[in-house]
């Protein structure tokens, strides 16, 4: 009989490893750090941990070397392999986007046509532009994509942007979005039962996980004639606990609030009267 446990493949350095091996920590997984390694096993939890080039990651998962990969989505949708997306893991969030030389003059996808785009994401820029109609000469380059308009190599140019800063450094302008990825967590078809069950309690703790970093524990003071008014701001899991202070007149109330629309929140109540408000980060929170 097969041994029962999942193999995932994360990337062996680069902007995705640190965060790859935190979020398997946070979910209970204790595994030791394989910097210089191949792979390596989680003490507490059927897990073996493979560790390669990002670009190497689809094909590991399809061909059924590793059940599971974290890996951008970028890479996941150049590669084109059939995988399914479990889990987005909100990290690693950036745009493959298309910039051009600052003094060029752009108006429109149509400005492209004709033109030459250096890129590492030709299957996914052939599609982008197929889909608009857009006839463009392609030229695939592995890295510094962002030199090639400057070497004469490319008038336009498609890579990955986080803060913009290389493109504003190389005199460029971001033009057009192509594609928002961040780290997501891909699995093959080929698990058996007993794997699926054992992602499914790994999904289960990356949910946990993902929902505590949304959300924030919010205590504050308030006078009970205010109680009404500040209760009706807080959306809470269920309802805000109140629980009455030692001063006559004065309750405390707990409650978890969205880090979407925290801090609208957070001056409301503080209009409506709360006090001593702290907020209070949540390790893990299963609703
Ligand atoms: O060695 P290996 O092949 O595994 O790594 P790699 O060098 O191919 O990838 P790596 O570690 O650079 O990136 C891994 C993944 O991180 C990417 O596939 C994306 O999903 C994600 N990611 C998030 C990024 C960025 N943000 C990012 N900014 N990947 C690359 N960049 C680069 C971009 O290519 C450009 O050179 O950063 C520069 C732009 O950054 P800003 O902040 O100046 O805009
Ligand atoms: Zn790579």
């Amino acid at each position: 009989m097969p041994q029962m446990k999942l193999r995932i493949a994360i990337q062996k350095s680069g902007r995705l490893h640190e965060d790859s091996i935190k979020l398997l920590k946070e979910c209970g997984i204790d595994i030791n750090n394989g910097v210089n390694k191949l792979k390596t096993e989680a003490t507490n939890f059927p897990l073996e941990v493979f560790f390669l080039r990002d670009d190497d990651i689809p094909q590991y998962v399809e061909d059924g070397v590793a059940d599971l990969g974290i890996v951008g989505e970028n890479v996941v949708l150049e590669k084109n392999r059939p995988l399914r997306t479990v889990e987005k893991l909100g990290f690693g969030k950036c745009r493959l986007a298309m910039a051009v030389p600052k003094s060029m003059e752009y108006s429109s996808i149509r400005d492209l046509q004709g033109q030459r785009i250096a890129t590492s994401y030709p299957v996914i820029v052939n599609d982008f532009l197929r889909k608009l109609d857009i006839q463009a000469e392609i030229h695939e380059i592995s890295g510094s994509v962002e030199i090639a308009p400057g070497i004469g190599l490319a008038d336009a140019i498609c890579d990955l942007v986080s803060s913009g800063s290389t493109l504003f450094m190389n005199g460029l302008k971001e033009v057009e979005t192509v594609l928002r990825s961040e780290a997501v967590l891909v699995s093959n078809d080929k698990l058996s039962p007993g794997q699926q069950q054992l992602l499914a309690k790994l999904q289960f703790r990356i949910q946990a996980v993902k929902k505590a970093k949304n959300n924030k524990y919010v205590l504050l003071n308030a006078p009970n004639d205010k109680l009404p008014e500040i209760i009706g701001l807080l959306p809470g899991m269920k309802s805000p606990t109140v629980l009455p202070l030692a001063e006559e007149g004065w309750s405390s109330v707990h409650s978890v609030l969205n880090e979407n629309d925290f801090w609208d929140i957070i001056e409301n109540l503080k209009a409506a009267g709360a006090q001593g408000i702290l907020v209070v980060p949540i390790e893990k929170m299963v609703v």
